[in-house]
């Protein structure tokens, strides 16, 4: 087929970005989950589209479509000169749906994120060009290729490059998103703030230095308070979150960051390395600039398993301190592990749990090693030929998409569930966050997962799974079927959720058996502690 704006050069042009649904994104906001969020479709506001539109120059029009706060799956239309779509590895099944048709469509489509960038030359088996890395660095040069082929009356699709690489050209500084373009009543973080890009450190589990290198990069100052108040003029928002991998990168540039933050009266939580605790400066001022939260990446409490992820910067004997550290400067406590790794059984599971509780954790997760393209452990699985699948859909945090060495695939899924119910179980949230003073939101949070978790296993009729379990294999906790490796349970997933909240039940023709535990996981509380946070938060606005 012709391509449309081959024939029709003179006219503006326009783009359409495309964050494309995820099974996660339905299970991550379930009704239940809604109820829990004032109602809102999608947690966060796919910030990496609004910065691909705010480097696109402004004779072009510029629509962002969001599939995951859709009520129908976004239909393909010619009405645009060109789509980009941002692809996490969860979305590339439906990344690739949505550009093979738009491809048929005879509009050209480039991709770009984290997907895309670990493994281009899949993608490129649906898009005409891939950016590796930042829009910033790319998209431009794209963008003058594409307005280039037009002049010179030639059909883009032949003339841009295939691979766009960051590394290629001149490392732009980190963009402002442009805002507009999306319903911000839609997302439980309408503004999701990134101070940082990159991370100085390399886990061999983590995509961000395996993808986008250890450079770690700040974001101007000034920038960063502009946005703020600009959210906080257009929306009165006052609780922020930075969604940035690590905050604490550069100690002596989030300090400057916190200065400037403190005159704002603002409420934020972000991720950080533990080596935060080391710096009692900086952890004062980022109380007092309304530091509420952080997200540790303790991964486990074992120096092995620490050894094993390649966290060479962290020292699980100095990992109780440092949390009581933090804690001491008010600063709540989210805990992010892993389980899965080649030296954990399912005891290491359970110690892991037991750390996280009596570390006074106000919130904790546990997802399933996932080796993720691009990283150490997806290279080392893939040699070693341990790779259940290589479905997208279930590089999720909550299946078992590897065969692990010391627990069968089921047995890890049961050490992640009996995790989250016994860390969430009232008796554990009363040892850790006590009654006085009340600490209300946490309450909040850690009994909405402890209620999810029932409300799933009783509509399952199943026990809820704990470590006791292991020791019992006759037990009637272990009776249900068992995950098969490699199938498509995405679709089955969303059935299942369907089904649980009662709506319309998506993905029906693909016929595939559901990933029960994928969805408890995401019920018991989400294994993304970025989604624990905005719960949190989101409590917190409630309170005020
Ligand atoms: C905030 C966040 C979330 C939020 C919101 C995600 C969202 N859609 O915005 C929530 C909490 C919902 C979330 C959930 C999950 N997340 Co998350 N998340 C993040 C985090 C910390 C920041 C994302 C962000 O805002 N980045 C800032 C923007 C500007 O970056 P960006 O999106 O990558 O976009 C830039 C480039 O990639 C590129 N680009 C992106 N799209 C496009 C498109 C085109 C056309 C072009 C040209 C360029 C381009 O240009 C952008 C600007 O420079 C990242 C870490 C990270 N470094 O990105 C992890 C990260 C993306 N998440 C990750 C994971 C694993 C998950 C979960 C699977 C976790 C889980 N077990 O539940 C789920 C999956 C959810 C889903 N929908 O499928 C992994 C992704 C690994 C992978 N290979 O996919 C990351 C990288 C964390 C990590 N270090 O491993 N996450
Ligand atoms: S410290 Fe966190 S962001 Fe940095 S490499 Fe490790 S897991 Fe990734």
């Amino acid at each position: 087929m012709e391509c449309k704006v081959y024939a029709e050069a003179r006219r503006r042009l326009k783009v359409r970005f495309i964050n494309p649904n995820s099974p996660l994104s339905n299970i991550t906001m379930p009704q239940v989950i809604r109820k829990m969020t004032f109602t809102r479709k999608g947690l966060f506001a796919p910030v990496g589209l609004e910065i691909c539109a705010a480097v696109i120059p402004r004779h072009w029009d510029v629509e962002i479509v969001d599939e995951c706060v859709l009520d129908l799956p976004h239909r393909p239309r010619a009405d645009v000169d060109l789509v980009g779509i941002s692809v996490m590895t969860t979305q590339a099944p439906r990344a690739y749906e949505l550009a093979d048709e738009y491809r048929r469509l005879g509009v050209p489509v480039i991709m770009g994120g984290i997907h895309p960038s670990a493994l281009p030359q899949e993608a490129l088996e649906h898009c005409d060009a891939v950016c590796l890395g930042d829009a910033e660095s790319t998209l431009p040069h794209l963008i003058r290729d594409f307005e280039n082929a037009l002049s010179r009356g030639m059909d883009p699709r032949q003339s841009l490059r295939r691979i766009y690489d960051w590394t290629a050209f001149e490392t732009a500084p980190i963009a402002t998103p442009r805002k507009g373009l999306l319903n911000p009543a839609d997302y439980l973080v309408a503004n999701p703030i990134q101070t940082t890009r990159g991370c100085p450190h390399q886990c061999r589990f983590c995509t961000t230095p395996a993808v986008f290198g250890r450079k770690y990069r700040q974001r101007a100052i000034g920038d960063i308070v502009e946005e703020i108040r600009a959210a906080r003029e257009r929306h009165r928002a006052w609780c922020y979150i930075f969604s940035d991998d690590n905050f604490g990168g550069n100690h002596a540039w989030a300090l400057e960051l916190c200065e400037a933050l403190r005159p704002l009266g603002i409420s934020w939580a972000t991720q950080c390395d533990v080596l935060v605790a080391r710096n009692d400066r900086l952890l004062r001022a980022m109380r007092e600039s309304g530091c509420v939260g952080l997200i540790l990446g303790l991964e486990s409490p074992r120096q092995a398993t620490l050894a094993e992820a390649g966290k060479k910067f962290a020292r699980a004997d100095s990992y109780e301190a440092c949390i009581r550290k933090i804690q001491s400067f008010n600063i709540s406590l989210w805990g992010a592990f892993i389980f899965g790794f080649d030296t954990d059984d399912w005891r290491d599971c359970q110690r892991a749990c037991h750390f996280a509780q009596r570390a006074r954790l106000a919130m904790a997760c546990f997802p399933i090693l996932t080796p993720y393209p691009g990283t150490d452990f997806y290279r080392q699985f893939e040699r070693e030929g341990r790779l259940r699948t290589r479905d997208w859909t279930r590089y999720n945090g909550a299946s078992v998409v590897f065969e692990p060495m010391r627990m069968t695939a089921r047995q890890l899924r049961h050490a992640q569930v009996a995790a989250f119910a016994e860390f969430y179980s009232p008796r554990s949230a009363l040892r850790r966050l006590g009654v006085y003073p009340l600490k209300a939101r946490a309450w909040v949070a850690n009994l909405a997962s402890w209620r999810g978790l029932l409300y799933y296993y009783s509509k399952k009729g199943r026990q809820v799974p704990a470590f006791r379990d292991f020791l019992d294999p006759d037990s009637r906790a272990w009776n249900y079927p068992d995950e098969p490796p490699g199938f498509g349970a995405g679709a089955g997933a969303v059935r299942a959720m369907s089904e649980l909240i009662g709506s319309r039940a998506e993905g029906d023709d693909v016929g595939a058996v559901a990933s029960e535990e994928a969805v408890a996981a995401k019920l018991a509380s989400a294994t993304d502690s970025l989604v624990q946070a905005a719960v949190e938060i989101s409590w917190a606005a409630a309170a005020r």
